[in-house]
């Protein structure tokens, strides 16, 4: 409808919230003796702690360093705030915007960048996944290893969760070198043998004035938010029998591999995640042993940084060197394209579906029809009683425009006009989001509120006990000439129910953040769906005021959805995958997971995008999960850290940067330039531009045979009208001597239609399916 025009406002907005920092640098640059010290990163590459060409850098070195560029008068300055030296090199200090400048012409220093503020991308869906009982699992697949560790950079852990129970778990996997750190209100006892690990970071406020101020993180690995516990049990949590969100929900809660460990990187508060901490803590969890780091945490889609200085770029490119995994969240800034971050080929990219449970809030009008809403509340209202129903823009307080007022904006609402009744709300600037408009109702002493949504969102909000229900413009006009063609209209919302087996599932998540990738549209991101719409997953058993239903005790489960939410079902899947082979690389798992996803819903047709089209790989990457498909994927691509190299050459970083990145020799191949980023050996193709006239273009992709040795797949193409796509050869017969053959894929798009299509390379032998996706940008 208005997207456009939403976009731009919320470019807009975002602009506003940012200029308070970027003013503060451009006035002190103005006059260079008066800048004010930040908190900077400085990254130095890898640590190669492999042949020890290059003995780890020493504190005491970046403070000489560090010496050189900082006045002697402000020696106080001369200090490190984090020190980096495991996975790879570099310190973060206090630093003016000219000494950064100088330090980032220094031989060896890959990249000088601000320390920013990343934001936390806020039982069943584990089934839904066809991962059925956690016994079925075990009996049909031989966990191989019980040592996998999954290390969760986020806002903490709650390790009273039953969800963090260790029973029936072996002993602590003998590599895990970490630690349990002590806190104010946490216990070395506070960890097991399922939660193994957990770590907590001082923070150093960058925002604060002179930048002398520093704030402990609550100084103790304990989470007061919530959203670890939620993505940490989503993981890996051990199954617990009957969890609800009071009552709703209702099932086993359980992460995606019994026997998988988790360790706790605590990074973030209630304000977001420091940059330099986020570093700290992928730095930690490598050191500490851990097998997959999960993070559903991120950058503003507006404000990407390169990949060598983006902080989760960094620390990922050397977990992956080091066989560590990194799967994150792609971000909630949907439906708008170009908004996925975390979009680094060597990371793994998560978009957010739903899953086919529902939570649907009925509005029962006074003449008697009823009306499906979507909400979580828990509204003590009935069926044998209706109340007054009135429009935001017949209750306006004086001198409220009736835009606002019919928006429900705060301020707008004149209470003696709304007490006692419900209130229905529409959403045609929805500059501010349902949960504050919720709250205007709410304060201006309403029963409860009907929120009609133009576009259907599909997140269901938790409104705590207010009445509330959402519904879609369609149901909305109804009620709405209900209103105007009665005198007295009447209406109560009823509790929640949640609605098992809806369908159709997965859908795209409305918010899930949309390819391409912002930075090159030549790897096709995000990479993978997985659920990430009402999920229920343990939290801290702590609630706000007028959340907790009277009579009732905070539940140590709730339901929430996000990228974040999705991030660590892939993060458990690729656990799952982990134990069963123990041997393979992160990218044959990350392959895994994508080539057998699936683009069908539980209706069997092609999975939607939440308007009734088909999704795209835009949306949802190669498709939704498949755990147990991934098992068993036939062939893999492997991606080597050789590929990423090449990567960073063909994007343009400089050979140099690249070699001090690696601490190698590497050399750029001499043909170097953005469109050969598509020939990495990468689990999907995409083409940023396939020229009409330029003829045909072809590329190459390797495969490895992890099935049965004697095999032999035919490929299969499926693409758009008028694009030409070629495999050759089109067969290829594996053998005892032949376990990896390449293929070359040509593609020709004269009579292609312009704009991306999309389409699909499906390798198969009669037992399995390797689907690779294609994305072509015809022009
Ligand atoms: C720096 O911050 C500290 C603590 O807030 C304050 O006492 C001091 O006056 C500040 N210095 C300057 C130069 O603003
Ligand atoms: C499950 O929980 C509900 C309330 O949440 C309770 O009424 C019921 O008895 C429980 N069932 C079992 C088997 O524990
Ligand atoms: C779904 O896809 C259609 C066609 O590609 C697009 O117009 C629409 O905006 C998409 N809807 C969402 C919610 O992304
Ligand atoms: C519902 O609960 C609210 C407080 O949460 C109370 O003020 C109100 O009287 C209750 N309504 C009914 C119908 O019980
Ligand atoms: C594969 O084929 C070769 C030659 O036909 C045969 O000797 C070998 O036993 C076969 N291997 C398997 C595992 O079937
Ligand atoms: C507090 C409350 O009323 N909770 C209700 C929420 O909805 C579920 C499912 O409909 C009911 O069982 C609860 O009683």
């Amino acid at each position: 409808m208005t997207s456009p025009i939403l976009l731009l406002l919320s470019l807009l907005s975002c602009l506003l919230l940012s200029s308070s920092s970027s003013s503060s640098s451009s006035s002190s640059s103005s006059s260079s003796s008066k800048q004010i010290p930040k908190h900077y990163i400085v990254y130095m590459g890898s640590s190669s702690n492999g042949d020890g060409r290059n003995a780890p850098v020493s504190e005491s070195d970046h403070i000489k360093l560090l010496s050189t560029v900082i006045p002697s008068e402000e020696k106080q300055r001369i200090s490190l705030i984090h020190h980096y030296s495991h996975a790879f090199r570099g310190f973060s200090a206090m630093l003016t915007e000219d000494e950064a400048s100088l330090l980032s012409q220094h031989d060896g220093i890959v990249s000088v960048f601000p320390d920013s503020v990343l934001q936390l991308h806020t039982t069943r869906s584990w089934d839904f996944l066809g991962a059925t009982s956690s016994s079925k699992f075990s009996q049909s697949h031989q966990e191989v290893s019980t040592d996998v560790i999954v290390g969760i950079i986020d806002t903490g852990i709650w390790p009273e969760s039953p969800s963090f129970s260790d029973n029936g778990i072996g002993q602590v996997p003998r590599k895990w070198k970490g630690i349990c750190m002590e806190g104010s209100d946490f216990k070395k006892s506070n960890c097991n043998r399922k939660l193994i690990g957990a770590r907590y970071y001082v923070q150093q406020r960058s925002h604060s004035g002179n930048g002398t101020v520093s704030r402990a993180l609550s100084g103790s690995p304990r989470d007061s938010i919530g959203h670890g516990t939620h993505t940490a049990s989503t993981a890996a949590g051990s199954p617990v029998m009957n969890a609800s969100y009071y009552g709703l929900g209702q099932g086993t809660a359980r992460g995606g591999s019994l026997s998988t460990r988790i360790a706790a990187y605590k990074a973030c508060t209630e304000d977001g995640c420091s940059a330099a901490t986020i570093l700290k803590a992928i730095e930690d969890a490598i050191k500490d042993g851990v097998d997959i780091i999960s993070i559903s945490i991120g950058m503003n889609a507006l404000f990407q940084p390169d990949f060598l200085s983006d902080p989760i770029a960094i620390g990922a490119f050397h977990a992956e060197e080091m066989g560590v995994m990194v799967v994150c969240s792609a971000g909630n800034d949907g439906p708008f394209p170009s908004t996925v971050v975390n979009a680094a080929p060597w990371i793994f990219t998560v978009a957010a579906s739903t899953i086919d449970r529902a939570f649907q809030s009925t509005v029962l009008l006074g003449n008697g029809r009823t009306f499906q809403g979507l909400a979580i509340n828990f509204s003590n209202l009935t069926r044998s009683e209706t109340y007054p129903l009135v429009f935001g823009k017949d209750a306006a307080a004086k001198f409220s425009p009736v835009s606002e007022a019919r928006n429900c904006y705060p301020g707008s609402l004149d209470p003696k006009k709304v007490s006692g009744k419900i209130v229905v709300c529409i959403d045609t600037e929805p500059m501010l989001s349902k949960r504050i408009k919720k709250l205007v109702v709410e304060d201006a002493k309403a029963k409860g509120m009907i929120f009609i949504n133009g576009e259907s969102k599909g997140t269901p909000l938790d409104s705590g006990v207010f009445p509330f229900t959402e519904v879609g413009i369609v149901e909305g006009y109804k009620i709405l000439k209900y209103m105007t063609s009665n005198n007295n209209p009447t209406a109560t919302i009823l509790p929640t129910v949640g609605i098992p087996n809806f369908r159709p599932a997965p859908v795209v998540a409305y918010f899930s953040s949309r390819g391409p990738g912002g930075l090159t549209e030549n790897i096709l991101k995000p990479d993978i769906m997985a659920p990430g719409v009402a999920i229920l997953a343990a939290v801290t058993p702590k609630a706000e005021p007028g959340t907790v239903p009277i009579g009732k005790e905070p539940p140590g489960y709730a339901i929430r959805s996000g990228t974040s939410m999705a991030c660590p079902h892939v993060t458990g899947a690729a656990a799952f995958v982990k134990s069963v082979h123990p041997g393979w690389s992160t990218s044959m798992i990350k392959s895994a997971l994508m080539t057998t996803a699936t683009v069908y819903d539980n209706l069997r047709k092609p999975t939607e995008n939440g308007s009734g089209q088909s999704a795209t790989p835009h949306e949802m990457g190669a498709g939704e999960i498949s755990p147990l498909k991934a098992l068993n994927p036939g062939l893999v691509f492997k991606t080597t850290t050789q590929d990423y190299l090449k990567f960073l050459c063909y994007y343009g970083s400089s050979e140099k940067k690249i070699q001090s990145l690696s601490q190698t020799n590497f050399k750029c191949p001499r043909k170097s330039s953005e469109n050969l980023i598509s020939t990495i050996n990468y689990p999907s193709i995409s083409i940023d531009k396939l020229d009409r006239h330029g003829g045909i273009q072809t590329i190459g992709r390797t495969v490895t045979n992890v099935g049965p040795p004697n095999s032999t797949y035919i490929a299969a193409v499926s693409a758009p009208s008028g694009l030409v796509v070629k495999v050759w050869p089109q067969k290829i017969a594996f053998g005892e001597g032949l376990k990896e053959a390449s293929f070359k894929v040509s593609l020709y798009g004269k009579e292609a239609p312009g704009g991306y299509n999309f389409g699909s390379i499906t390798w198969s032998d009669g037992l399995h399916s390797v689907r690779m996706v294609i994305a072509v940008n015809v022009e």
